[in-house]
């Protein structure tokens, strides 16, 4: 697919200080796109800030040892947005996964970027690049750089474009894995990057009381429709008592759909009281985002997410259907 990056490339020529930012829980695809965009921006001597609504993941830490990503807070920061003349947003295919930094940008009226991967991406925004077949924002992002300049890119931006291919193809294991894929990791492996290194510290860092949790609900998942569909809940309680943080619970959905027979996983997760997160994976068979879209969510075809004003209960009792259903219906 050809993109058109002229538009952006104009705007961002002109831009005095651009707001770079993601989807909440981010992930190493938004925060690859972040801090290989900051990068660059910084080489072209253009400013920027990153700034997300939510706290950064402690295994990207790696990527970030300047500490340059901020969290949003409303009180000592929405004056200062005004301050921002450009918006790029990553990652992002429905404005309600930005959060309450996405809430309150939007009472700005800033010129907003979005470049994304995401099927039936519906954020308004003044310019966006959505390509379904690019496995990962990364990799449209360094699409980006490589046509204002590429003589920029390093081994820093390289490691992070590295990142979001990494994980959003699950370690080059998922069906995006695809050509322009390890085409593109190929690439990125000339600036002298280590994917070895990358893996221990985003898939071999988990904390123990992580494993704690992750013991905890691999003794109690429920199996519905002969095996195929698994299930389970978190609830605010449960991370309390195994002293894990809500950040740490990333992969708990992939790691119970690489269950023998197991076509979609989904977890329930309290985030807050009345506030309960769903995750949706599935194995190919089972679309999912068709899932999370009945309720206000989205997503890809096989990993999906949607979030709930209820119990935890209320939660299971209003998805559960949907997703039996789905998998009833589900093509052979
Ligand atoms: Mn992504």
């Amino acid at each position: 697919m050809q993109h058109n990056w002229k538009p952006i490339i104009s705007q961002l020529k002109s831009a005095g200080k651009i707001l770079l930012t993601t989807h909440v829980n981010p992930d190493g695809d938004g925060i690859g796109s972040e801090i290989a965009m900051y990068h660059f921006l910084l080489k072209m001597n253009i400013g920027s800030e990153i700034i997300n609504s939510s706290a950064f993941p402690e295994e990207y830490a790696f990527l970030d040892p300047e500490k340059v990503i901020q969290q949003y807070i409303p009180e000592r920061d929405f004056q200062r947005l005004k301050e921002f003349d450009l918006i790029f947003i990553f990652d992002v295919g429905g404005i309600t996964r930005t959060g309450i930094l996405g809430d309150d940008l939007a009472k700005m009226k800033i010129p907003c970027i979005c470049i994304d991967h995401h099927p039936e991406n519906h954020i308004v925004c003044d310019y966006k690049v959505v390509d379904d077949k690019a496995p990962a924002t990364t990799c449209l992002v360094y699409e980006l750089i490589k046509e204002i300049g590429i003589e920029h890119i390093d081994k820093q931006i390289a490691e992070a474009v590295y990142v979001g291919l990494m994980t959003d193809t699950g370690s080059f294991r998922f069906e995006n894995a695809n050509k322009k894929a390890f085409r593109v990791a190929s690439e990125l492996l000339e600036y002298d990057i280590r994917p070895d290194e990358i893996f221990k510290h985003v898939y071999e860092s988990y904390s123990r009381q992580r494993m704690g949790l992750l013991g905890t609900v691999l003794q109690s998942v429920h199996y519905e429709n002969d095996g195929k569909l698994a299930w389970f809940t978190i609830s605010q309680d449960d991370l309390k008592k195994a002293g894990a943080q809500l950040d740490e619970i990333g992969g708990f959905t992939d790691f119970i759909r690489s269950i023998k027979g197991v076509e979609v996983s989904i977890m329930f997760l309290e985030v807050e009281s009345k506030k309960i997160r769903v995750n949706f994976r599935s194995k190919g068979k089972v679309v999912v985002n068709q899932i999370a879209r009945k309720f206000g969510g989205g997503g890809h075809f096989f990993a999906a997410g949607l979030t709930v004003e209820d119990t935890l209960d209320g939660a299971t009792l209003l998805v559960l259907p949907e997703a039996r259903k789905a998998i009833k219906q589900k093509k052979e």
